[in-house]
């Protein structure tokens, strides 16, 4: 099987909300492709791609079949994390990372990503959790002494809050901690970030390591 059959047959289940079936596809296939392969390529593409909406603007799926996506989604993550640990052997690194969803951003998967690759990748990870206020992401990096701030945001609206990110790092002079976003919105507009002062933006994650290992 190739990782597209893969995405296609998993993305069919979780649309018909099989839940078992769903993870049974995941877990017959942990050894077939790599963990990272697998979070990207068939369940973060799943995610992305359940929703769409007819030229009206009617969704072709309910709310439920949403949430029963997410909840598959994280359950799958679930598993594909120890086989992640196993993959990557380069685990040396100690660099503290904090990571969140900023303020009013609930949609938490793409973090769980990210998390699981930071840590797989030998990454300390501090996670703030969802609606993480501006404030909480500078002071706890202070506190923590971190030199990093990524920060994932869904929406739009909830992604112009990352500004204040960089105007409490201001406030506190510290010029020495960076700032990386992530998330749909900078998708459609790449020059959102640096409308929002953020250092770093990439949906790719292994672009993210690469500048993570670089700064
Ligand atoms: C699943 C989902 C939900 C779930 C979230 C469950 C959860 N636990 O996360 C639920 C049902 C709860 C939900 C709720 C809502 N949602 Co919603 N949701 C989605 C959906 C279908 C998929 C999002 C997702 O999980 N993608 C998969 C993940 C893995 O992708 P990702 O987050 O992009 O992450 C990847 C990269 O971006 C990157 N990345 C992510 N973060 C970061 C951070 C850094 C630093 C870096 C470097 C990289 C990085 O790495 C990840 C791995 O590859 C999208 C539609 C879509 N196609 O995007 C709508 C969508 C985001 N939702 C939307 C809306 C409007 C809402 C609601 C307001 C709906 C409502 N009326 O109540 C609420 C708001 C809740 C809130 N306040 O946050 C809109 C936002 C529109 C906008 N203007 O911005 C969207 C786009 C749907 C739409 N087209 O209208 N939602």
């Amino acid at each position: 099987m190739e990782i597209d059959e893969l995405y296609q047959k998993f993305f069919n289940l979780t649309k018909m909300r099989e839940y078992k079936s769903s993870l049974e596809i995941i877990n017959n296939n942990v050894n077939n492709f790599s963990a990272q392969e697998i979070l990207v390529k068939v369940i973060a593409q799943t995610l992305n791609n359940i929703q769409t909406f007819d030229e009206k603007g009617y969704q072709n799926v309910s709310a439920f079949q949403v949430l029963a996506a997410a909840k598959i989604a994280s359950d799958a993550i679930k598993i594909l994390e120890p086989f992640l640990k196993k993959e990557i052997k380069n685990s040396i690194q100690k660099k503290k990372i904090i990571i969140g969803n900023i303020f009013q951003d609930y949609h938490g998967l793409g973090k769980e990503i990210l998390k699981v690759v930071l840590q797989a990748n030998g990454y300390q990870v501090i996670d703030l959790g969802l609606n993480v206020p501006a404030s909480k992401f500078v002071e706890t990096a202070i506190k923590e002494g971190a030199h990093w701030i990524l920060v994932s945001a869904m929406m739009y609206n909830s992604a112009l809050g990352i500004k204040n990110i960089r105007n409490e790092l201001k406030k506190r002079i510290r010029k020495d901690i960076k700032v990386m976003c992530g998330g749909a919105p900078f998708n459609y507009n790449s020059k959102l970030y640096k409308k929002l002062k953020v250092d770093y933006m990439t949906n790719n994650i292994n672009e993210i390591l690469s500048i993570l290992e670089k700064k």
